[in-house]
């Protein structure tokens, strides 16, 4: 397979309205690049409910989604493609678990132990699965004049 072979994958991650309002930008990126993840592009973006509910539509019927909406739309967020081998699983890893709270007394380390509040204020986003990955660069990264984040990101 292509994997393991020195061959560089992307995924999305994304620092919620809590971790950027919260000023824990400049200590997630240096552990991003600790981990030897390369920040390939990057933008701040305030979402609004119907960017916010599209980048979210896999969760439309949970009784969760609109706490989440409301939550990430809260404030700016910033959105970065992260690359590396792997880039998806290792970033997974590094984030931790989704719940905060328990990410705090299973896994310290990670990114959400170190900034997360609970299941929902986790204060960063992982891309799931390489499939995901790409939709997700390209919900935000599209770099047609017509794509819709992008228009947003120019208003700003
Ligand atoms: P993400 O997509 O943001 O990287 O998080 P995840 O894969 O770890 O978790 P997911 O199941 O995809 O949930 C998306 C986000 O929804 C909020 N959430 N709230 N109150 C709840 O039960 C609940 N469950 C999830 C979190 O902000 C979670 O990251
Ligand atoms: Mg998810």
């Amino acid at each position: 397979s292509s994997k393991g072979s020195g061959e560089k994958e992307r995924t999305l991650g994304v620092i919620k309205p809590d971790g950027f309002s919260g000023n824990y930008t400049e200590r997630i990126k240096e552990v991003i690049v600790e981990y030897g993840f390369n920040i390939n592009k990057e933008m701040v973006i305030q979402l609004d409910e119907e960017l916010a509910a599209k980048f979210y539509a896999e969760h439309s019927s949970k009784s969760f989604f609109s706490s989440l909406i409301k939550y990430m739309t809260s404030g700016p967020v910033l959105v970065m493609i992260l690359e590396k081998e792997n880039a998806v699983a290792h970033w997974r890893d590094l984030i931790g678990p989704t719940d905060a709270g328990k990410a705090k007394l299973t896994h310290p380390q990670s990114i959400r132990a170190m900034c997360g509040v609970d299941l929902e204020k986790n204060c960063v986003h992982g891309s799931d699965s390489h499939q995901s990955a790409e939709r997700e660069i390209a919900f935000f990264f599209k770099e047609t004049p017509s794509d819709e984040a992008v228009e947003k990101h120019d208003e700003l």
